[in-house]
């Protein structure tokens, strides 16, 4: 079985970019709290993140490649946030600056998603003073198009994640998505289901060139289209509909969009030939692993591509002490993405 790369520490939701020729891993830092384990994720109580980097992704690992750079962000340094440092990413922008993206319970409760910013890739990060003004829910996931140096934002996440208490009735282009409307009976392990209904999409954003900021349009519905049907995935089927984790990457001209499919616990993806969709569901990345959540980064370092994601297999199964690990991925001749899973 691949062995876990963090060991140190638990640590899970690995966001892994390549920046000064080393993989920087900006991983959620689990610890254990006591609070007893329910479906809207309380459980998940995480206090602080750590960044780690490293030149070696093939086991044997040696702990004397892998950096942990240390405490770079706080609970108590982030002004509006009151609890549950979830799932993190980091950018750099035009101007050379590093943007930490996290979510964290507002004081009332509500996921938001704030922004830190820092001179270097590890860190520190200073919080600005409020959220990003039009952020919602959960797992924010940065992609820089590598070849227009455009910055998006992905994000959102079911269930304790409270996608779904921002829903519009009528189609989804109706949407608001502006997190004005969050309605408070759609809170814990809820979601669309029955016949007709649509799967919640994804939201993705273009950051303005602060890297602090949605461009005015905001956020948008993140399309993801069943490819039998060419129409969106419905809601009752729990094998492919978008429930968290999202990561974008881009291979050749395919953007690639992967996510967990949350209760049935594949990672998978979609593909397009813009950021910003429609996609259309491709397969399956990874099947189910030690523990309820599954949540990864896709990242090319030194010519192979590589899928950071975590398990239990550190605490034996503890579903929120988990522990980072990492594989190389592969793509077939169509652009098919595959893992060799153990
Ligand atoms: O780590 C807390 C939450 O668990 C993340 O935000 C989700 O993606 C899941 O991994």
């Amino acid at each position: 079985m691949t062995p876990p790369l963090i060991t140190t520490l638990y640590t899970a939701d690995p966001s892994a970019h390549v920046f000064n020729n080393r993989v920087y891993i900006y991983p959620s830092h689990d610890r254990e709290t006591g609070i007893a384990f329910n479906d809207n994720g309380d459980q998940y109580d995480m206090a602080d993140y750590h960044v780690f980097s490293t030149t070696n992704l093939d086991p044997p690992y040696d702990p004397a490649d892998l950096v942990d750079h240390g405490i770079v962000l706080r609970t108590e340094d982030v002004p509006w946030a009151s609890k549950q440092l979830w799932a993190p990413d980091a950018a750099q922008g035009r101007d050379g600056r590093f943007y930490l993206y996290f979510p964290a319970r507002d004081r009332a409760g509500i996921f938001r998603i704030g922004v830190a910013v820092g001179d270097a890739p590890e860190g520190p990060f200073a919080a600005d003073p409020e959220p990003i003004p039009g952020s919602f829910s959960i797992d924010p996931a940065s992609f820089v198009d590598p070849d227009t140096g455009d910055a998006y934002l992905y994000f959102g996440g079911l269930w304790g994640g409270q996608l779904q208490c921002y829903q519009t009735p009528g189609p989804a282009s109706s949407n608001k998505n502006d997190g004005t409307n969050f309605d408070a009976t759609w809170s814990g392990p809820k979601e669309p289901s029955g016949a007709g209904a649509q799967a919640l999409f994804p939201k993705y954003a273009k950051l303005d060139d602060s890297m602090r900021a949605f461009t005015p349009e905001g956020a948008q519905d993140l399309v993801i289209l069943a490819p039998e049907t060419g129409e969106p995935i419905p809601a009752d089927d729990h094998a492919r509909r978008f429930f968290e984790a999202a990561w974008m990457h881009k291979r050749g001209d395919t953007y690639y969009f992967s996510y967990s499919t949350g209760d049935t616990h594949y990672l998978v993806y979609a593909t397009a030939k813009s950021p910003t969709g429609p996609f259309t569901y491709g397969g399956r990345i990874l099947e189910p692993v030690l523990g309820w959540t599954t949540h990864h980064s896709i990242v090319e370092f030194q010519g192979r591509w590589w899928l950071f994601h975590h398990d239990c297999e550190l605490s034996k199964g503890v579903n929120h002490l988990r522990c980072v690990k990492v594989r190389e991925i592969f793509y077939d001749e169509d652009g098919k993405m595959f893992t060799k899973q153990d």
